[in-house]
């Protein structure tokens, strides 16, 4: 996945720097109608005291395709990244369905405080939505989520910030653990394909913890969160 993610990180610098040396920026802004490509990068920022996230998947995609809907079941793969952090089965989505267009990854788990940002370039005829997923790692099903988000009339320079929610995946009971929380505050058990929790997507209800009185929790008052967990921006370049 890391070699996949810098050989287009390479590919997207090199259509970024051929663009510059043959046209005139400005003279683009006013030429959109005939513009094939456009350029963004994607922001995501850790808001949380103590919940690493995992690497960002990164999809772009036409109206058809929804990455989750609230109140309905996850998808698989999603129920993956949720549970475990692993983003390849939503990055397979471009493989997989003809609705997403292209696909990224970020460049690796990202800490609190800290931000991770991905670059490309898409035909807008193929993909004009983003969706965006990363999981909180010392959850059991935990992760931020943003789907659909309409970049048609974002644009050259114009930015898109929002917070992100944490959802509950729905699809792992958030029992708090040590073998099922899959990040540093426990190292255990990722994907489990059981479906033990109420199978939709709502609202993160938040970590319990041990500090607040769950006995079995092998998580403490750092993991708590309240939403939003991270922070999105999406910026159109060229
Ligand atoms: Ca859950
Ligand atoms: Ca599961």
């Amino acid at each position: 996945m890391k070699f996949r993610l810098i050989a287009i990180a390479v590919g997207a610098s090199l259509l970024v720097g051929c663009h510059d040396d043959d046209h005139n920026i400005i003279d683009d802004n006013n030429d959109d109608t005939t513009q094939t490509t456009r350029s963004y990068t994607v922001t995501v920022k850790n808001l949380t005291p103590n919940q690493p996230l995992s690497p960002l998947a990164v999809l772009a995609h036409n109206d058809q395709y929804r990455l989750f809907s609230v109140g309905e079941a996850a998808s698989d793969g999603l129920e993956i990244l949720a549970e475990s952090g692993d983003n390849s089965s939503i990055l397979a989505e471009k493989e997989m369905n003809t609705n997403v267009g292209y696909s990224f990854s970020g460049t690796g788990v990202v800490l609190p405080g800290n931000s991770d940002t991905i670059t490309f370039t898409i035909d807008p005829t193929q993909a004009s939505l983003v969706s965006v997923a990363s999981m909180l790692v010392n959850t059991n099903d935990g992760f931020v989520g943003e789907t659909q988000l309409d970049l048609t009339s974002l644009a050259v320079g114009a930015s898109l910030n929002m917070n992100m929610a944490v959802w509950d995946s729905g699809t792992e009971n958030n029992d708090e653990s040590a073998a099922s929380i899959p990040g540093p505050a426990a190292g255990g058990e990722g994907f489990n394909s059981a479906r033990d929790d109420n199978n939709r997507v709502s609202f993160h209800a938040g970590v319990i913890s041990l500090d607040d009185g769950l006995a079995t929790s092998v998580l403490n008052a750092t993991h708590r969160f309240l939403n939003p967990g991270a922070q999105l921006s999406i910026t159109r370049t060229e």
